[in-house]
């Protein structure tokens, strides 16, 4: 695919570079992960964590304080406002990468982007009553993700008759809400939803069919980063062993007309796309190709 130069995502005020793929570094603040060994995040810890993140090559950090794993149980608005909002308030000024919440909770939204978030990443696709006002009112970009179901039962008998298809027409429709709801085109991100109420035969023909989402005119934003699909495919219970599987499908993701990773593991992902970067401008491009050379008859013609 071809990046364009003057391409960024403004998350209001701070911008996100298109012009290359971009990696989203995953700063999640359920309690199994930077809690003090309560029930509290220890800020300190979180916010080195996404520095480390943008020291390793993340462009932006995603900030999340509800889990939504297959069968994780739901979480109250006062809960996932303090876990994420404490983080957030210490870890803006203190960066200069665009910082997105992770929530489908208008009141989380909302405090968010007072705090200063330039993107609200959601698994629901602004599906909540009152999440499209929430976001319509500020300059942040946001992400609408295809998910089939709830996250306590989506893993269950995720159905299909069409998979590529039926995602593409539900983005589509999001599209249209959004923009009705006042969030212009520009603002939009869409991700096809790996994991999220898919098989791994769902997931692996998203992936492989990626660029039909390019026809939407948005960035595309995917999540494969060691989730199910790798333990399935490479036998990988644990998922601290999906990152050469997770970094595989980032490249993949890349190929197919990605633009944004969001991933565990910034600096192995990093790594991969340099190499990509490296290569990709040294592919053959349309008007490169001869339009007047000798044909194979003429190659192969006796005389
Ligand atoms: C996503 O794809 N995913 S949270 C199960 C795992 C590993 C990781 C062990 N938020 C996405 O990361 N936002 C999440 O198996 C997301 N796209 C967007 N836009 C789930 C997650 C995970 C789940």
């Amino acid at each position: 695919m071809d990046f364009d130069t003057t391409a960024y995502l403004d998350c209001a005020g701070r911008r996100l570079r298109l012009d290359r793929p971009a990696i989203m570094g995953v700063l999640n603040l359920t309690p199994d992960s930077f809690s003090d060994g309560g029930r509290y995040v220890d800020v300190d810890t979180a916010v080195a964590a996404a520095l480390q993140m943008i020291d390793d090559g993340a462009a932006i950090i995603d900030v999340g304080g509800e889990s939504t794993r297959p069968g994780a149980q739901p979480v109250g608005i006062d809960e996932e406002l303090e876990r994420v909002i404490p983080v957030l308030e210490a870890l803006l000024p203190r960066c200069a990468v665009p910082v997105s919440v992770d929530t489908s909770k208008p009141e989380v939204m909302r405090a968010a982007l007072k705090a200063g978030v330039g993107m609200v990443n959601d698994v629901r696709a602004l599906s909540a009553e009152g999440a499209m006002a929430a976001v319509s009112d500020s300059g942040a970009a946001v992400c609408l993700m295809h998910m089939q179901g709830i996250p306590q039962t989506m893993q269950h008998s995720p159905d299909y008759a069409e998979v590529v298809a039926e995602v593409h027409r539900y983005l589509a429709d999001r599209i249209l809400a959004a923009e009705f709801a006042g969030i212009e085109r520009k603002r939009i991100v869409l991700d096809p939803g790996f994991g999220f109420g898919k098989t791994l035969d769902h997931n692996l023909s998203l992936l492989a069919n990626l660029q039909r989402f390019a026809e939407l005119d948005c960035p595309i934003l995917v999540g494969l980063s060691r989730k199910s699909m790798f333990g399935e495919l490479c036998g990988r219970q644990a998922p601290a062993d999906r990152v050469s599987a997770s970094v595989a499908a980032a490249l993949i993701a890349v190929q197919h007309g990605a633009t944004i990773v969001r991933v565990h593991d910034v600096a192995a992902t990093a790594d991969a796309l340099a190499v990509w970067a490296a290569v990709e401008p040294k592919r053959p491009r349309l008007q490169d190709a001869p339009s007047k050379g000798p044909s194979l008859a003429d190659l192969f013609e006796d005389d």
